[in-house]
């Protein structure tokens, strides 16, 4: 609803801190009518190559060279100006000037950083305005869906050394009858993991997404060590609890276009990588494969998707980057059937939903997603419920950053009541290409 009142008044930016001790931007923006938004960007660690630019100062002598002053400044200078008197419940123009003043088709003109911060900000400011919750400002109807986590309970790769090749081990409770059941399982088997690691005298230590980082003999036993706390917990592989995993395989793909997995000492081609989900995938009860290969191996993800694709989950994380182009050109191709959500990949609000739109027109799940290096901020939350997207990646049942994301489905769950659906494994079956 457009009215003058939700004109664009103030907009402050700043640098704060994210749970990785390093600095982001964080934006807030006033309305005329005095409602106020904020929002701060989150980071990633194993970023795609195919992701928009994220401003950094590269001033070695603050923050070892990772300060967002030139964001913020980017923002104060050349965006606050520019979209000051612009109305924030017209999302699209907003974006669109934020574009326009960008320039570039990566982000680097202002960073994406700056336009994320800005975009998410305006949606907030903007429901502010109107007294209600972003997800219903997005999308107004009587029931939502909650979306089926998926908890990362064992990190590796990029998140944490000395530990996996696979970057996360997740758990993903498919067979509760609510969200709050479905985290209590969870939450549940993060302590008996924890239990189980001191039992044998492994390290209890987390990494970056709160899950624990044990330097386990093979990657292979990471699975096992969660099969074991599934049984320890009383519950059922498979019926109640499902397995999720995203190796981030990019970041172990080589030169010499091979996988190389150090802890076992093996190097394989993208072929034997597609025997080795097969494999595992006829051991576990595997519901979901994330970058199961790397960002350009596009004949691999087609293998795979062939080999796997009609019950497994094939998520696009680093081969998407939440880029409509790159998403068309794996439904094109047959790579994957569904896409991974980070608004920093793509930078502003209208081009994340665009992606999950243009996924959902073509059969594709979404799945929203968090960053390694992330803050209180939950808007990926109601991004997941506005869409209907059923499914949330956000780490852990554990550490401040990521139940801040959990904590706030708990809140509109128990706020919507009966209004709120939670559908367990529903949302990850594959649909039939006609
Ligand atoms: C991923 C993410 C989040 P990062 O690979 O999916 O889990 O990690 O933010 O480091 O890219
Ligand atoms: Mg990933």
């Amino acid at each position: 609803m457009s009215s003058r009142k939700s004109l664009v008044d103030r907009v402050w930016a700043r640098e704060v801190l994210d749970s990785r001790g390093n600095p982001t931007v964080e934006v807030e923006i006033g309305l005329l009518d005095g409602a106020r938004g904020r929002a701060i960007v989150p980071s990633g660690a194993s970023t795609g190559a195919h992701e928009a630019v994220e401003l950094r100062d590269g001033d070695i002598s603050r923050y070892g060279g990772k300060g967002v002053l030139g964001a913020v400044a980017n923002i104060q200078n050349k965006i606050t100006p520019a979209i000051q008197g612009c109305d924030a419940s017209n999302q699209v123009e907003i974006d669109r000037i934020l574009l326009e003043l960008d320039g570039t088709t990566n982000k680097s003109g202002l960073g994406a950083n700056a336009l994320l911060g800005v975009s998410l900000a305006t949606a907030w400011a903007a429901a502010n305005s109107e007294n209600i919750p972003l997800y219903r400002y997005l999308n107004d109807q009587s029931t939502y869906v909650l979306p089926t986590p998926m908890c990362n309970l064992l990190n590796g790769g990029a998140h944490a050394t000395n530990s996996t090749d696979f970057q996360e081990f997740m758990l993903v409770p498919v067979g509760a009858s609510s969200f709050h059941q479905g985290i209590q399982w969870i939450a549940e088997i993060y302590q008996i993991i924890k239990h189980i690691l001191s039992e044998r005298n492994l390290a209890t230590t987390v990494g970056d997404e709160g899950g624990f980082a044990p330097t386990l003999e093979s990657n292979q036993a990471a699975m096992d060590l969660l099969i074991e706390a599934i049984l320890r917990a009383g519950k059922k592989p498979e019926r109640d609890i499902s397995i999720a995993l995203d190796p981030a395989a990019t970041e172990i793909f080589s030169p010499e276009e091979t996988y190389k997995l150090s802890r076992e000492n093996k190097v394989l081609t993208g072929a034997e990588m597609v025997d080795l989900w097969a494999e595992w995938k006829s051991l576990y009860p595997i519901i979901s494969i994330e970058d199961g290969l790397a960002e350009d191996d596009w004949s691999s993800w087609v293998l795979l998707t062939e080999r796997l694709g009609a019950d497994t989950q094939l998520v696009g994380d680093d081969l998407f980057v939440t880029n409509q182009e790159r998403l068309m050109r794996g439904i094109n191709l047959g790579a994957g059937n569904a896409i991974l959500i980070k608004p920093n990949q793509i930078g502003t609000l209208t081009e994340t939903l665009g992606a999950i739109k243009t996924a959902q027109q073509n059969g594709f799940n979404t799945v929203l997603s968090h960053r390694s290096g992330e803050t209180e901020d939950h808007t990926i939350v109601h991004l997941a419920i506005a869409t209907s997207s059923g499914q949330i990646k956000t780490g852990a049942p554990a550490r401040g950053e990521r139940t801040a994301k959990y904590n706030e489905i708990l809140r509109i769950e128990d706020t919507l009541g009966k209004n709120a659906v939670y559908l367990g494994g529903e949302p990850f079956q594959i649909k039939k290409k006609d």
